[in-house]
């Protein structure tokens, strides 16, 4: 090879690698500023979310565990697990300088929150779970995993102990559903169809704050689409009850 041209090769070569550790490399990706009143407007909103989740998740599982009383101390577990994310978050707004707007998160879940409670009632287990230990762990994971990406050094930091705890949630809903997906299938087909069209409301309604945190909403809904279902394949619904169920978000 000629000298000159073997130089245009490597330089070539060497941008071309650049690109790619750019791209694939998340410290280069522009964080934004997380001092400024329009993120922590968007923050005060989105972290009281998430605080007024991880409670309620707490008083799910201490709830679901009146159903199932001979899994108590697992489910006990579960719901301390929830209040230690909490209090990680509820610093995590506190180190932004951020008053967390809990009004706003409280009417944020109340739809969710109402369908769990009269499932309680009911001692549907299925629909309990499913809303709890399926919906709203993969919804979790899902904002979290793309959190992670564009969050301040301290919450990121906070966030990747807690999604690992989240897919411990997720399993547990996922291995009982998947001893009993005999005698539960219905119930949560019925159940999905009700409720994961209030995820995706809530999905929209957190959008335009999250976009302020840098957070995308396509990526938001591809990671949900993950968990969601890697959840069912291993519950042991097929592709084809997979497909119908997920269809329940868009009509
Ligand atoms: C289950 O353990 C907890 C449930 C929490 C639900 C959180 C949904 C969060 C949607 C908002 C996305 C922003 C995430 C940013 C984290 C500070
Ligand atoms: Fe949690
Ligand atoms: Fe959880």
């Amino acid at each position: 090879m000629h000298n000159e041209l073997k130089i245009t090769v490597m330089q070539t070569l060497e941008s071309n690698k650049k690109i790619i550790e750019e791209s694939t490399n998340p410290i280069s990706l522009d964080l934004p500023d997380f001092t400024t009143d329009s993120y922590k407007d968007a923050y005060s909103r989105i972290n009281a979310i998430v605080i007024e989740g991880e409670q309620e998740a707490h008083d799910n599982y201490i709830s679901i565990a009146t159903l199932i009383p001979n899994e108590l101390e697992e489910l006990t577990k579960l719901a301390r697990m929830e209040m230690k994310h909490k209090k990680g978050f509820t610093a995590c707004g506190r180190n932004l300088g951020v008053v967390a707007d809990m009004e706003f998160a409280k009417k944020f879940f109340s739809k969710l929150h109402g369908n769990f409670q009269v499932a309680l009632e009911k001692g549907n287990l299925t629909t309990c779970l499913l809303i709890q230990a399926i919906l709203i762990e993969a919804f979790a994971i899902s904002a979290y995993n793309v959190y992670i990406r564009v969050a301040d050094p301290f919450a990121k930091k906070i966030t990747e102990g807690v999604v690992k705890d989240e897919y411990l949630h997720l399993n547990y809903g996922q291995e009982w559903l998947k001893e009993n997906l005999s005698t539960c299938k219905e119930e949560l087909m019925e159940a999905n169809k009700v409720n994961l069209p209030l995820i995706k409301k809530m999905l929209d309604e957190v959008a335009d704050d999250a976009s302020v945190l840098a957070m995308d909403r396509e990526e938001l809904m591809e990671e949900f689409m993950i968990a969601y279902q890697d959840t069912l394949m291993e519950i042991g619904l097929d592709n084809r009850e997979i497909a119908r169920m997920a269809m329940a978000a868009i009509v």
